[in-house]
């Protein structure tokens, strides 16, 4: 394997970050997961743009132009050759002393790793999958903003941890109001009478590219579309659930704290929409072999 730091590859032994990184000593910084299909990577430049967003956010100087970081994502899928795959770019506030002061930082590293990922098991995307909620509460707007894909991700780590701890995968994250922000890594759909519900951005859900992608494909389909504050409530008595990221894709939820969802099986908007997120996975996204 290749990996991109600033402008240079190096193999996996070689692929080195200083301990004085305050992406390391701080979780200062910022990253991105994208998806690759038939050696197409899939929304790069919105993938690209949420990073610029994120380093705004963070007053982080990226040392690049988009056009420039969209090349170099190119580049490093060139390098190892890849057809389908899961991209990491990351880009840290760099070497700095110990202590917070970023100014100390001068120069980001920018990191870009292209491989592999499978994050849930294949039979959860077939039979779906048992969620529950968790007692951490997703991080207010006036701390870290969930907007932000930051590398501080204790917050989501915290309620994967407790998930795990009962036996399940992932875990609906409340935010401090107590309505459904997401998951730890998903975003969370819900439909009630072929109307499709997900919790507002405002509820501290992040800017999902897969939840832009799934919205814009069921408002092609002509279905309903609303983004209501949601409650447990609303989550027990949907008639489906299910949850959405570039690393997850699509995922069927057929059960939430011990209550059935629906029929207990993936439901008929679930399938649908999977159906044509598949179909747009084939036909878009930039090529990396022109
Ligand atoms: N919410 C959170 C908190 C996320 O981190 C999503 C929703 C889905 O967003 P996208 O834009 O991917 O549709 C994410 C996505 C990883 C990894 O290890 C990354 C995410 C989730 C899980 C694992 O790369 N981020």
């Amino acid at each position: 394997m290749k990996i991109y730091i600033n402008g240079s590859f190096f193999s996996e032994a070689d692929a080195k970050i200083s301990v004085f990184d305050h992406g390391l000593l701080y979780g200062d910084g910022i990253f991105e997961g994208i998806r690759m299909y038939n050696g197409r990577v899939f929304k790069l430049v919105e993938h690209v743009e949420r990073l610029y967003y994120s380093a705004k956010a963070i007053a982080l100087n990226i040392p690049m132009t988009q056009e420039e970081m969209i090349r170099a994502v190119v580049e490093t899928c060139k390098a190892n050759n890849l057809g389908d795959g899961y991209i990491r770019l990351v880009v840290t506030r760099g070497e700095g002393t110990l202590g917070l002061a970023p100014d100390r930082c001068k120069k980001p590293q920018v990191i870009i790793i292209a491989s592999t990922i499978q994050l849930y098991p294949e039979e959860l995307y077939t039979k779906g999958m048992s969620i529950i909620t968790v007692p951490t509460t997703r991080n207010h707007h006036n701390a870290i903003n969930p907007a932000i894909k930051s590398l501080n991700y204790l917050n989501n780590i915290l309620a994967k941890i407790e998930a795990s701890n009962a036996g399940v995968q992932e875990a609906i994250m409340l935010n401090s109001q107590g309505y459904v922000a997401e998951c730890t890594g998903d975003n969370i759909f819900l439909v009630k009478r072929n109307q499709l519900f997900t919790p507002p951005l405002s509820a501290g859900a992040l800017y999902g590219i897969t939840r832009g992608t799934v919205l814009d494909l069921a408002r092609e389909a002509g279905m309903e579309i609303s983004e209501p504050d949601v409650t447990r409530y609303d989550v027990y008595n949907a008639d489906e659930c299910f949850l959405t990221g570039s690393a997850a894709e699509l995922i069927p939820v057929t059960k939430v704290d011990g209550r059935q969802i629906g029929e207990g099986t993936p439901g008929p908007v679930f399938k649908k929409l999977l159906g044509l997120f598949h179909d747009l996975t084939k036909r878009s996204g930039t090529a990396i072999f022109e």
